[in-house]
């Protein structure tokens, strides 16, 4: 720790919005939950799970850094995945500092991983390459990969990183705090993130339906919370959510024989959103019908997706 708490307040403090950005499933999500040292951004083994912009906020005595989480950067077929890529998009051009981060998938070129730079490649603030999952990589790949990658982009600093194992995550923060300019608090300093809790009851049920549901029907589901009732004399918060899928066939494997599929999502995301708000919750999922959502504008309006 370099604040000695004996300075003036607020004189020598860092701030700042630092963009995480990458392809996805390289562990973007992962890497904010780690350095914030809790969950705020859903994470799942499936690729494109984050939908929007993260933002997380981390304080310490050097000052504050707002990072912020984004959509993987992929081709895009379908509205939603368009309004995902926008999203990466405005992230990189609002952003103090861009990370890009890879894994230790093999880099092809002209895939994801070149969209990914012609993002990166636009921004005139300061870049830093990050290779994650080091813990599945070995030392001696992971240098080779980030020696490679540093030659071929203008990157500040090159660093080997395990979100999961949380292996460098304190150089990254050092590294961060080297370039951030000096600035104040833009939160306050026991706020872990601006999102509303509305906002993470949706991407708790949506992280639920990834993990209960197979190949790619997790992305063609949606979910809208239709009511967020809290009532403190009782310790209790009432959810009801919509569950959007594109067509009839599925709806059906999102309820399941017997709705034990949609019973096991509502289970699971009810003991997650206990622990996280430290309250009771009812929770109430209903599966609606509309028609390829994923490609309509007026509804992924409707959805919060615009
Ligand atoms: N072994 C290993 N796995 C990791 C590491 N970081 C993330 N993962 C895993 O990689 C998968 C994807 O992680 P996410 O954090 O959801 O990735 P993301 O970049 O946010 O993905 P999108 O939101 O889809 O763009 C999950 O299964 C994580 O557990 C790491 O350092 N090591
Ligand atoms: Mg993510």
């Amino acid at each position: 720790m370099s604040g000695t708490g004996k300075e003036p307040e607020g004189e020598r403090r860092k701030s700042g919005f630092v963009a995480l950005l990458g392809r996805p499933n390289v562990g973007k999500s992962t890497l904010l939950n780690r350095i914030l040292g809790a969950k705020i951004a859903i994470v799942t083994p499936k690729p494109q799970t984050t939908r929007d912009r993260i933002a997380g906020i981390y304080t310490e005595p050097r000052g504050q850094i707002i990072f912020l989480d984004s959509p993987g950067i992929h081709h895009a077929r379908r509205a939603l995945n368009e309004y995902m890529i926008r999203t990466a998009e405005r992230i990189a051009a609002e952003a103090d500092v861009v990370v890009h981060i890879v894994d230790d998938r093999p880099l092809v070129e002209g895939k994801e991983e070149s969209l990914v730079r012609g993002v990166i490649d636009r921004v005139s603030v300061p870049r830093l390459l990050v290779v994650n999952k080091a813990d599945r990589m070995g030392e001696t790949e992971a240098d080779r990969k980030r020696k490679g990658l540093m030659e071929r982009g203008r990157y500040a600093r090159g660093l080997i990183l395990s979100a999961t194992k949380g292996r460098g995550v304190a150089e990254f923060l050092d590294c961060l705090f080297g370039i951030l300019p000096e600035g104040p608090a833009y939160y306050p300093e026991d706020e872990l993130t601006d999102l509303p809790m509305r906002f993470i009851a949706k991407e708790v049920i949506r992280e639920k339906l990834f993990e209960f549901l197979s190949e790619e029907l997790p992305y063609s589901v949606a979910v809208s919370i239709e009511e967020y009732k809290e009532d403190p004399e009782k310790n209790l918060i009432r959810i009801r959510a919509e569950i959007y899928v594109e067509r009839e066939s599925q709806k059906g494997m999102v309820i399941g024989r017997g709705g034990k599929v949609l019973r096991n999502i509502g289970t699971a995301a009810r003991q997650e959103l206990e622990k996280e708000t430290g309250e009771r919750v009812y929770l109430d999922l209903f599966v609606k019908v509309e028609r390829d959502w994923s490609r309509k504008e007026t509804m992924l309006r409707r959805l919060g997706y615009a």
